[in-house]
């Protein structure tokens, strides 16, 4: 399935394709391209792979496998695997984070310390761990040795969603069964559940999909954000820029693409050693540039104000201009290609990870205990490299962008330094000077024109008085288009969400971080809901999310975990779930009287966010808010 033709909305990545075309260097587009029409049994979610009499295909000559499964068991199977691999993703990478702060206190990390006291102290105090009288490495240890308790667990349920989430909310999480025992726990027994002939009731698979990836919203991703700001520093606001212009003609540029800031921050560091600076003048350039990739690219814009270089479809642009002396990856999105496209250049990529190699990539492996001396070597091999360009051309353009939003501080703007709190948001929401909250979050996918559908969407919200936030590669999106800026709200915003942004000094689109991050969102909404006046569960909150251009089975993992919490997520290109109508229609809406939240499989970006504003205006109603203060461009229908 191919939705749009164009290949980006961003006229740097547009121009950079040309050049690659022109120069007959093959990207994800050519060869999405040359794969042609995909298979409709696969793209339904109606073939069965799981046992070896298979595979079978479902047809109307053949509406059952031979083992008898009918197509909503298939899909649902198949889709609660995927959803099982986006937590396990997400989950292993909060695992090692929390892991990495065990080694650092016992000093077995190079490197690393406690850059965040008052995140470590306030998370000890949400947790039950005693402070008073303790040392920080103390208390830092009881945090990880519960934080790894929650990844496997087995028996209770996980503590963060009973610690943060409204009671209502909870209480239902538990009437329906869907809070996970142990991170680890849901994930082994998707995996049983989907083995031939174990659960083949599409509903109970749905659900169990959904009591995984809660393990991955509250669970592991929550870990990951919340012990990365305790290891690397709460973010700031902060202000970067984002596109190829980022790369240095005269600097050596070291890309850092994947996901886990343990590496990339120590890259980061290494690349400000003036030992580091002195080599680097030695063989002729002027600096050291560290911009990222993906989230990787988030983490260390975050914390460190690092520029981005691209999202998910520029992995291979950026080598592409001849100007990055090392792609240095860790896990996740990292396309195989990388490594016989930077072939054709003088780029070296450089695998990380014990769990992520590439043949023919060089491998320098990452190991906590040296990682100071690691990021150092990895800096030397490009400052080495530098001499070997070839032909540069990186493109004169880049964009400004302020990111670093989180719970604690955004809110700490909304009400003024000395009284951070959540009233004003709610206060503009329930007075109607803003109608709700969207987050778009998410990937790129070579099957809808790159960012094209973010910014659509994006726009109409803005336009409707919604705030937006952002993660994951969908925040680079709308950096690259320049929405990550506070003048944004004036071209943007409605009239009620640019007085908000005006008389506070925020985007009207805030970058909230990496998709782990989306944890942030979470945390958000409970906080709103906290607040008061909005209801008493996370589903009464004039909320939506959406994932646009969704690429990977995180991505499902977390429209599952948001569903399960409460909120209407669009979701496309859609999952492979339309080849049953029933799978189709429990997802899209009965599972709503279940859990509060649905899904919505609507392609087209405005048309998804008209949907949003309607459901927003539904749960105004509903709390009987009042109407919006200024004229709408959109009006849903009653
Ligand atoms: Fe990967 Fe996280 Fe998707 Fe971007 S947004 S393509 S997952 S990097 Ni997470
Ligand atoms: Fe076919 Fe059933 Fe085996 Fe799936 S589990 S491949 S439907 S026989």
């Amino acid at each position: 399935m191919t939705l749009e033709t164009t290949d980006s909305a961003d006229p740097v990545a547009q121009a950079m394709l040309e050049k690659t075309r022109a120069s007959k260097v093959e990207t994800a587009h050519d060869r999405h391209a040359a794969q042609g029409k995909r298979c409709p049994f696969g793209e339904g979610g109606t073939c069965c792979r799981i046992c070896e009499m298979g595979p079978c295909r479902i047809t109307n000559k053949n509406p059952r496998g031979i083992c008898g499964a009918d197509p909503a068991t298939i899909a649902a199977r198949h889709l609660i695997r995927q959803v099982a691999a986006g937590v396990a993703a997400h989950s292993d990478h909060g695992h090692d984070i929390v892991k990495t702060l065990l080694a650092s206190v016992r000093g077995e990390a190079q490197g690393y310390s406690i850059k965040s006291e008052e995140r470590l102290l306030s998370l000890a105090r949400e947790w039950g761990i005693a402070t008073e009288g303790r040392g920080i490495n103390e208390i830092a240890e009881e945090m990880a040795t519960v934080g790894l308790g929650q990844f496997n667990q087995q028996e209770g349920e996980i503590r963060y969603p009973a610690l943060r989430a409204p009671r209502a909310t909870v209480e239902n999480w538990r009437k329906l069964d869907l809070l996970p025992v142990g991170v680890e726990h849901e994930i082994v027994e998707t995996l049983h559940r989907t083995h031939e002939g174990v659960d083949a009731d599409y509903i109970n698979l749905i659900m169990h999909g959904l009591r995984t990836a809660m393990g991955d919203g509250w669970g592991g991703s929550m870990l990951a954000t919340d012990i990365g700001d305790v290891l690397f520093g709460a973010p700031k606001p902060v202000r970067s820029q984002v596109n190829l212009g980022v790369l240095k003609k005269d600097e050596v540029n070291i890309v850092v693409h994947g996901h886990e800031p343990t590496l990339s921050e120590m890259v980061v560091a290494a690349s400000r050693d003036p030992e580091m600076l002195k080599l680097a003048e030695k063989n002729g350039a002027r600096g050291i540039t560290v911009g990222g990739i993906c989230c990787t690219a988030n983490e260390i814009l975050m914390r460190q104000g690092a520029p981005v270089v691209g999202n998910f479809l520029h992995q291979e642009l950026a080598i592409a201009t001849g100007a990055v002396d090392v792609m240095l990856v860790d896990v996740q999105c990292i396309m195989p290609a990388l490594v016989e496209h930077a072939e054709r250049f003088h780029t070296r990529v450089i695998t990380t990870s014990k769990k992520a190699r590439i043949s023919g990539a060089e491998h320098i492996q990452f190991d906590e205990k040296e990682a100071y001396d690691i990021a150092k070597q990895i800096v030397g091999r490009a400052i080495d490299n530098y001499p070997r360009r070839g032909v540069v051309y990186i493109p004169d353009r880049k964009t400004d962008l302020v990111a670093g939003f989180t719970v604690a501080n955004t809110f700490r703007h909304l009400g003024g330094t000395y009284r951070s709190s959540f009233r004003p948001l709610n206060d503009a929401i329930i007075t109607g000077r803003l109608r709700g909250v969207a987050a778009v979050i998410g990937c790129n996918t070579v099957k809808k024109t790159q960012d094209n559908s973010h910014l659509k969407m994006v726009h109409e919200l803005l336009a409707n008085d919604v705030l937006v936030v952002m993660t994951g590669c969908a925040a680079t999106a709308c950096a690259k288009a320049g929405l990550l800026q506070p003048e944004a709200a004036a071209g943007h915003a409605g009239k009620g969400l640019r007085e908000i942004c005006e008389a506070v000094g925020i985007p009207p689109v805030l970058h909230l971080g990496s998709c782990v991050d989306n944890s942030r969102i979470l945390a958000a909404l409970c906080e709103m809901s906290r607040e008061g006046g909005l209801g008493d569960k996370l589903s009464d909150l004039p909320v939506a999310g959406a994932a646009p251009e969704a690429m990977c089975e995180k991505a499902i993992a977390i429209a599952f975990y948001c569903v399960a919490s409460g909120a209407f997520v669009n979701y496309s290109p859609a999952m492979r779930v339309l080849g049953s109508d029933q799978l189709t229609r429990f997802l899209t809406e009965d599972i709503e009287e279940l859990v509060g939240g649905k899904l919505s499989v609507e392609d087209d970006p405005v048309e998804a966010a008209r949907l949003r504003i309607g459901h927003m205006d539904k749960k105004r109603k509903a709390l009987k808010l009042k109407p919006m203060i200024y004229e709408q461009p959109f009006k849903p229908a009653d």
